[in-house]
């Protein structure tokens, strides 16, 4: 298993299975947990620990409202930590978005954009970063990349 991906609540999923989706098209073996970091911190904790000895090497953390998950993993292992700010009801995510990103210095989270976007695109850097050891990875990573750019229309209609 390459990429953990964990989210605080099942009602993350519907924002969280964008990551899962690319890291299926892209071939990358993953996983995805519920792990709150308020309602479940001995999960968080076994998790963030565990994490590298069970052979992951990065995770994706997708939170909302005050977002502890991703800061509080990445304060648990030197793994990369990309975090994915949920959209929440009452603050549209930016609530998600700012307790996710004012990490303090030395404890490090690469935050992504609010919603959709952003777990799409935590999943296509972990694949870059998997990609710096994986030259296959790499290939379809970049075949990806073409057919996007491919995929882009000359005219609007
Ligand atoms: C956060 O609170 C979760 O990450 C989620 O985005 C938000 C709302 O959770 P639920 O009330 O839907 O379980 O912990």
């Amino acid at each position: 298993m390459d990429v953990g991906i964990i989210m605080g609540s099942q009602s993350d999923w519907e924002t969280m299975r964008h990551a899962s989706l690319i890291l299926e098209e892209l071939g990358i073996a993953h996983e995805a947990k519920v792990v709150s970091a308020h309602r479940t911190p001995k999960r968080l904790y076994d998790y963030a620990t565990g994490a590298k000895a069970r052979g992951l090497k990065v995770i994706i953390a997708g939170a909302g409202g005050a977002a502890h998950l991703p800061g509080m993993a990445a304060s648990m292992t030197s793994l990369p930590v990309l975090g994915v700010p949920v959209e929440s009801k009452a603050l549209s995510g930016m609530d998600s978005l700012l307790s996710i990103v004012q990490m303090p210095g030395g404890i490090p989270v690469g935050t992504l954009a609010i919603g959709k976007a952003g777990a799409t695109n935590a999943a296509l850097l972990a694949a870059s970063i998997l990609a710096l050891s994986d030259d296959a990875l790499g290939e379809r990573l970049e075949a990806w990349r073409t057919r996007q750019t491919d995929n882009v229309a000359e005219q609007p209609e």
